[in-house]
């Protein structure tokens, strides 16, 4: 497939809610999009990096860098058979793998359109829809927190994480279990302890949660196998597998019992694919985790979700989770039984609305040979 040209998009998206984390709040997401030109058609993609350098290393601005002043020119102009091949062309770039995924999957969704199959298919994906939970960021009090809680049970959601950090943990959780002692419940801390909180974060063993996600900080692997002995709870990691050999290297520890996968935080489709395999190889079940994507981005983590070792609901919500109005038709919308239908069309499975996301844009470049 020629790849014949490239357009990289920054657009202002505003959250129906601010955000809060272990790292921060936000209110303004800025998606990075990219427009491939195959074969005189154009396919889209998106980049989950961040608006700074909170939850990774990577940005906005780092990953419009490194696709327009590296990736992009290595790839534009030229015929790539397959993702192996593109995987090639920028095996010597260290790291960016948020830039690098962008890029990787956008090519692979053309690819399945290319095959006439649907992005699921093309994975290897077999389910019909995909199992969503929801994840509810820090709120000003467990009382505000019980109500979100409460709305989103009642709107379908099968499994619910909070965010927690120092101050905001097992008086939260245990407020929670008091109102709702039997859903599926989980929390993320998004790096905000250390080991020595170790007899703490044992505290929450109590609750039965389906896990606790990326305690400690993201290098961390040794320091989270020995909090895995202390606690319980399985622990997920998240911001700490950046690849499918920091996922060997965190089952050889034993750092966790579950891994999440972001398909945008790995390098993309094949990275997971990985992941994926060396996780059902030592028993560990995956679930796909959520970036605030818009539509093209959740329509990517739908299709990788219906991979078999996808085996807890994943932070797939519906797009009026985060958004007034998605950026892709149709939006996605959640199911009776707390589902999401798998899309059936080739390639992406969605239309993107171009017109919404040229209102939207705030910075635009074409990038040609
Ligand atoms: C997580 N996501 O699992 C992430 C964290 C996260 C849905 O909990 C901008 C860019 C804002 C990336 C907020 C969820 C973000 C972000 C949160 C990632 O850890
Ligand atoms: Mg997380």
């Amino acid at each position: 497939m020629k790849i014949e040209a490239a357009e990289l998009r920054i657009l202002k998206m505003r959250l129906l809610k601010p955000f809060r984390t272990s790292f921060g709040e936000q209110q303004d997401r800025f998606p990075l999009l990219l427009r491939l030109e195959i074969d005189g058609r154009s396919h889209w993609g998106e980049c989950v990096a961040g608006e700074g350098p909170w939850y990774s290393s990577e940005t906005v601005e780092t990953a419009w860098l490194m696709l327009k002043d590296y990736l992009l020119p290595l790839v534009i102009g030229e015929d790539v058979p397959d993702v192996g091949a593109l995987e090639r062309t920028y095996a010597a770039i260290r790291g960016h793998r948020m830039a690098k995924a962008a890029l990787e999957m956008t090519f692979t969704a053309a690819l399945a359109e290319r095959s006439h199959k649907s992005l699921a298919a093309f994975l290897g994906g077999s389910r019909e829809r995909v199992e969503t939970g929801v994840s509810v960021g820090i709120q000003p009090t467990i009382d505000g927190t019980l109500e979100i809680i409460g709305r989103h049970l009642a709107e379908g959601y099968r499994r619910i994480k909070v965010k927690i950090e120092p101050g905001w943990d097992v008086q939260l959780v245990g407020g929670i279990r008091e109102r709702y002692p039997e859903i599926s419940l989980m929390a993320d801390a998004n790096s905000a302890y250390d080991l020595e909180d170790a007899p703490h974060l044992a505290e929450l063993d109590r609750f039965g949660l389906l896990m606790l996600e990326q305690p400690l900080s993201p290098g961390d692997l040794v320091d989270h196998a020995a909090l895995q002995r202390r606690l319980r709870t399985p622990i997920c990691l998240d911001e700490s597998i950046e690849s499918a050999r920091d996922a060997r290297h965190a089952l050889e520890l034993g750092a966790c019992r579950v891994i999440n996968i972001k398909p945008g935080r790995v390098g993309g489709f094949a990275e997971s694919r990985r992941i994926h395999d060396l996780a059902e190889a030592g028993g560990v079940p995956v679930w796909c985790g959520g970036m605030l994507e818009t539509g093209i981005g959740r329509a990517c983590n739908v299709a990788l979700a219906t991979l078999p070792n996808f085996r807890l609901p994943g932070d797939i919500s519906a797009s009026d989770r985060y958004w007034q109005e998605d950026i892709v038709d149709p939006p996605f919308v959640l199911q009776k039984g707390g589902t999401i239908p798998v899309p059936l069309r080739w390639g992406l499975g969605v239309r993107v609305k171009t017109d919404l996301v040229e209102r939207l844009t705030v910075r635009q470049e074409l990038i040609r040979a």
